[in-house]
C-alpha cells in the first residue's frame, strides 16, 4: 500500500528501492536557479511514435495556422492529454510543486529551419490571471533536439528571486506581444536550454526567458505544458476558458474541472485557448 502510494508521488522504483525522482541536489537547483534542463522523459522509441502524434495534429491545422495554434488542444485531443499527463512528467511536476497539482495549458512552440521567428524575454507569471504566483512551472518537452543553433529556449538563472519585472508592447519580431524592458536583467547571463529528444526542462513561473531564431537546417519543435499546485485559482473573469485537470493528489475545488476528451486526435476552437492578459488587454 505504501509502497502503490510512493509510486504515485514522485518516485520511481531503483534497483529495488523507491527512489524520490529529483534529487535534493536538483530540487536544490529549480529553487536558486528557477530551471532544470536534460531530465529524460521518453525514450527514442516513444519520441517516433510521439513525432507522429504531432504530425497528425499538425494536418488538423488551417492553412494559415502553424504549430504554435495547437495551443490547449489537450483539452480536445486524447493523445495530448495523455503526452501532457504522462507519468514520467507528472512524478517530476510532483518533485517540484509537491503532492497535489494540476495541468492547464499546452503549447506547441516550433521554429522551421531558418525561421526568423525569435520568443522576446518575458516571464511567464506576467501573462497569466493566476493567484497565488510562484506556485505554477512549465514542462518543456523536446520533440527535435534543441541546442543554440535551432533556437533553444534561453533563461537566466535566478531571475525568478526578483518577483515580476515590468514588460512593453514588444518591439522585436516575436510570437509574444509582450516583452522586458532593456536593462531590467542581463541577456549576457543567459543558460540555452540544450535537450535531446525525449528530455525535457522545467522552469519557474517568474524566470526571465525566451528564445533566439532558428539559423539551422533543423526543425526545431518542443511541447510546453502547464502545471499549477492545487490552491492556485484562475481568475475567471480574465479568462473564462481556463479548465483545471488534476492530476494528482487532491482537487481543492478551487477551479473548473476539465472534461478528458475521448477523441484520439480533433482539435480546439481557437475562442476556447485560455487567452493570456495581453490578448485580453491589458495586465
Ligand atoms: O519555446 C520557446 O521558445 C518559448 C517557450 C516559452 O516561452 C514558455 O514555455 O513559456
Amino acid at each position: 500500500m505504501l509502497r502503490a502510494k510512493l509510486a504515485r508521488t514522485g518516485t520511481r522504483k531503483a534497483k529495488g528501492k523507491m527512489m524520490p525522482t529529483l534529487t535534493v541536489g536538483q530540487t536544490d537547483q529549480f529553487v536558486e536557479r528557477g530551471y532544470l534542463r536534460g531530465l529524460e522523459v521518453f525514450s527514442s522509441s516513444e519520441m517516433d511514435g510521439l513525432r507522429d502524434g504531432y504530425h497528425t495534429l499538425c494536418g488538423l491545422l488551417e492553412p494559415d495556422e502553424g504549430p504554435g495554434a495547437i495551443r490547449e488542444w489537450h483539452m480536445a485531443s486524447r493523445w495530448l492529454y495523455g503526452v501532457c499527463s504522462a507519468p514520467a512528467l507528472l512524478d517530476i511536476v510532483e518533485g517540484l510543486l509537491g503532492q497535489n497539482f494540476y495541468m492547464w495549458g499546452s503549447q506547441f512552440f516550433a521554429k522551421s529551419p531558418h525561421s526568423s521567428t525569435t520568443v522576446a524575454w518575458h516571464q511567464d507569471g506576467y501573462y497569466w490571471p493566476l493567484e497565488p504566483l510562484h506556485e505554477s512551472v512549465t514542462a518543456w518537452l523536446a520533440f527535435e533536439d534543441v541546442d543554440e543553433a535551432n533556437g533553444a529556449m534561453q533563461v537566466i538563472p535566478s531571475s525568478h528571486r526578483a518577483g515580476l519585472l515590468q514588460h512593453r508592447k514588444h518591439i522585436s519580431e516575436s510570437v509574444l506581444t509582450l516583452e522586458l524592458q532593456d536593462g531590467t536583467f542581463s541577456a549576457e547571463d543567459a543558460v540555452s536550454l540544450n535537450l535531446a529528444s525525449g528530455q525535457a526542462s522545467f522552469h519557474h513561473d517568474s524566470i526571465v526567458h525566451g528564445s533566439p531564431a532558428n539559423a539551422s537546417d533543423r526543425e526545431r519543435v518542443g511541447l510546453t505544458v502547464r502545471y499549477s499546485r492545487a490552491n492556485v485559482r484562475c481568475d475567471l473573469s480574465r479568462a473564462p476558458q481556463f479548465r483545471a485537470y488534476p492530476l494528482r493528489g487532491q482537487d481543492m475545488g478551487t477551479n473548473p474541472v476539465g472534461e478528458i476528451p475521448g477523441i484520439p486526435f480533433a482539435r480546439l476552437s481557437p475562442e476556447m485557448h485560455i487567452r493570456s492578459l495581453d490578448e485580453d488587454g491589458e495586465r
